[in-house]
């Protein structure tokens, strides 16, 4: 936001925080950005701070479906508290689920020994794996593409990192036996659509390489606690490194198949025009000629800690502090530049948790001169690939990932 975004902001797109709202410490007493100034007009006016039951304020940017994205303050801590991490759904219908009655339903054509497990059998019949992983929305930072494409008008905020323990997906699925002619792995949760809104129903697949990998969990704990209802209570899919549309929550069944699975959310939804970005996951029994699945995520950074135009005083040190993540090869750096990318300097970077988890930073450097100074991150991964310099447009607008820019006021 800018300065005149941050002024107008307080009865637009700025909620002051204070006693009354439950913000995270470092958020008190200063303003919550409710996003970037160039987010589309009535973006910022329309989204409120609003709270989910059992869930602290979240920036709402809509409620039907729900759709609240998380403040870029809680970004600083490593892990995003339940209570505040991003709720994204597609369909306005969202049963409770009970957890003792529960059952997660396998079969499919392509499965030898349908079965019903309930939590239970879950926690009981299987090895318990913690792992630390970003969840992150395609379409994290559409409403920042120009021009403007449709779809949630989301900030920074449809992200967050959290350990998660479940089981292997694999671990059930061998359990029921995989034939031979398995091509795709479908899975379905509790919600669904409203009639009048002929909304399709949010159903997945992934291809067998992906479900059948060891860091594919279904899982039902979530930074040490069961997972919010909103976040996929009683249990949902993990699937590290890959965008959040197959991370399906409140799961209801699974299907192993022989056939590409052939629903709405897989084609058209969710796809990307083929050439364009460095595709390095394939999704090759959903490919066409022209378009594929989106699956792993680019690599990316953000900057938490700065307010845009936030005030120094010169000779003052300014710690610059963000987060960096890919799609599961791991951040090699994060460069730093403060003088328009004419020279970049490495950040230090935080302790490594895994390479599904995003990556901590920190940049330290006191600005030598008055006035306006831009700070710009750009990660880059372990097979050398980096932030983009100029957007990669898409119909969808997925995958935004330009060199990350703060701009603070030395004076
Ligand atoms: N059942 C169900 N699961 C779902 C969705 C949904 O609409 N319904 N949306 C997906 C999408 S697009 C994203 S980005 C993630 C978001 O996870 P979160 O709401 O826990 O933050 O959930 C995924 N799982
Ligand atoms: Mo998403």
């Amino acid at each position: 936001m800018n300065r005149r975004n941050f002024l107008k902001g307080v009865s637009g797109g700025l909620i002051l925080g204070g006693a009354g709202l439950p913000l995270p410490r470092m958020a008190l007493a200063i303003p919550v950005s409710m996003g970037p100034a160039e987010l589309p007009p009535g973006t910022l006016e329309s989204s409120l701070l609003d709270a989910l039951p059992g869930k602290k304020p979240l920036i709402k940017r809509t409620f039907r479906a729900p759709n609240y994205e998380t403040p870029v303050a809680y970004f600083n801590e490593l892990y995003t508290p339940n209570d505040a991490f991003f709720v994204r759904y597609h369909l306005m219908n969202i049963p409770e689920v009970a957890a003792d009655t529960w059952k997660l339903k396998l079969g499919g054509e392509a499965l030898q020994t349908p079965m019903e497990l309930g939590l239970d059998d879950l926690r009981r019949g299987f090895e318990r794996v913690e792992l630390p992983a970003l969840c992150m929305c395609a379409g994290n930072r559409r409403g920042l593409f120009q021009p403007h494409v449709p779809g949630v008008q989301w900030g920074n905020g449809a992200m967050g990192n959290a350990r998660w323990v479940g089981v292997r997906l694999r671990d059930v699925l061998n359990k029921a036996g995989v034939r031979k002619e398995a091509l795709e792995v479908v899975f379905d949760g509790v919600d669904s659509g409203i009639a009048a809104y002929k909304t399709p129903d949010f159903v997945k697949s992934l291809p067998m390489w992906k479900a059948l990998d060891e860091n594919t969990l279904i899982a039902f704990e979530m930074n040490s606690a069961p997972l919010p209802h909103w976040n996929g209570f009683p249990a949902r899919l993990v699937v590290p490194g890959w965008v959040g549309t197959y991370w399906v929550k409140n799961l209801m069944s699974i299907d192993v198949v022989a056939k590409p699975f052939e629903g709405f959310w897989m084609k058209p939804a969710y796809r990307i025009p083929l050439g364009k970005f460095p595709n390095v996951d394939r999704f090759i029994t959903q490919e066409t000629a022209v378009n594929t699945p989106i699956t792993d995520m680019v690599v990316n950074s953000l900057i938490t800690n700065i307010e845009e135009d936030q005030r120094f005083r010169l000779g003052q040190p300014v710690d610059v502090k963000g987060v960096a993540w890919d799609g599961g090869y791991g951040i090699r750096t994060v460069e730093v530049s403060v003088d328009e990318g004419q020279s970049w300097r490495p950040a230090t970077l935080g302790q490594d948790i895994g390479r599904f988890s995003w990556r901590q930073w920190s940049y330290h450097f006191k600005p030598a001169r008055r006035g306006k100074v831009t700070v710009m991150t750009k990660a880059s991964n372990r097979i050398g690939q980096t932030q983009a310099a100029e957007l990669i447009l898409n119909p969808a607008g997925y995958h935004h990932n330009l060199i990350q820019k703060a701009t603070i006021q030395v004076g």
